[in-house]
């Protein structure tokens, strides 16, 4: 149960991540849908939380009250959860597989509806964190010894409510809230320096009362680290700039291919096959 929750160590989290970056590939391209890549940039933060002793939950009973939440904002990355989710035991991993498939609840955003153990049906993009600070205060009227984790794009910081939840989670003193931008330098369309330049994150997020810190998200040690020091905060929300690489893991594929954003696309059969082998 809680207390077991695994607590892996770096070399560990660093294999763990590989096959949940494996997982990712499969379902997307099973699904001929989805988006790998804004997927697979989050994976080390998102094994962080789920193995290295950071997010307290329990498989069997995912509606546990006292379990940590993580709230996955940038919905559209929902293979990097599923796959964490699976190999933490919510379900099996070939479930997953049937991905964005009619009738199946692994649907193409996360559907709380559907999947018990989602926290929040996201996707459209701007809200995860205005639906953190709920659950944060949520739990903090329950007296829950509760974390709510929250991980946002960083073309997602373009919205107006992540900025009217910074406010927020500082007006209530939130330091049961952790945010994490995963910034992968692209959105949709394009660079986000070219839509809509928003960084740096850190100097323009410390003014709304967060402690923040800047890190190398594909980087699991600073990863480890950044969690910990976020846990070490107790009077207010923590925020980490996780500086990353979309697709990372499979980057000299993508750069063949010409196109290093690689949104909103599966990969081929014939380039999963490279790409599987590329991670093993
Ligand atoms: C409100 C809203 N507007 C537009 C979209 C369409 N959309 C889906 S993903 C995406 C880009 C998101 O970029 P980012 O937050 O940086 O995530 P990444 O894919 O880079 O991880 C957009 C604009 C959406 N899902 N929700
Ligand atoms: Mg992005």
């Amino acid at each position: 149960m809680s207390e077991e929750t695994s607590r892996l160590s770096v070399e560990e989290l660093e294999s763990k991540a590989n096959t949940i970056r494996q997982h990712i590939i499969r379902m997307t391209t099973e699904a001929g849908s989805g988006h790998p890549s804004s997927s697979l940039s989050a994976v080390e933060v998102v094994t962080s939380l789920f193995f290295g002793g950071f997010m307290k939950y329990d498989p069997k009973q995912p509606d546990w009250p006292d379990r940590d939440r993580f709230i996955l904002s940038k919905g559209h990355a929902v293979p990097v959860l599923y796959a964490a989710m699976a190999e933490a035991g919510f379900f099996s991993v070939d479930e997953t597989m049937t991905l964005r498939k009619l009738g199946s609840p692994f649907e193409g955003h996360p559907n709380m509806k559907r999947l018990a153990g989602i926290e929040a049906s996201t996707g459209s993009l701007g809200q995860g964190l205005s639906l953190g600070i709920g659950q944060a205060l949520g739990v903090r009227l329950d007296q829950r010894p509760s974390h709510v984790y929250v991980m946002i794009g960083d073309g997602e910081m373009g919205e107006g409510q992540v900025w009217e939840a910074l406010a927020t989670a500082h007006k209530y003193q939130l330091s049961n809230l952790t945010a994490i931008i995963d910034q992968n330098g692209f959105q949709q369309t394009g660079s986000t320096s070219d839509v809509l330049d928003l960084t740096p994150f850190d100097s323009k997020i410390e003014p709304f009362g967060w402690h923040t810190q800047t890190i190398n998200g594909n980087s699991m040690q600073e990863v480890v680290s950044a969690l910990e020091t976020a846990r070490s905060v107790t009077d207010r929300p923590t925020m980490i700039v996780s500086k990353t690489q979309k697709g990372f893991g499979i980057l000299p594929l993508l750069e063949e291919e010409g196109d290093t954003n690689y949104h909103g696309k599966p990969l081929s059969a014939d380039l999963a096959e490279k790409a599987l082998e590329l991670l093993t």
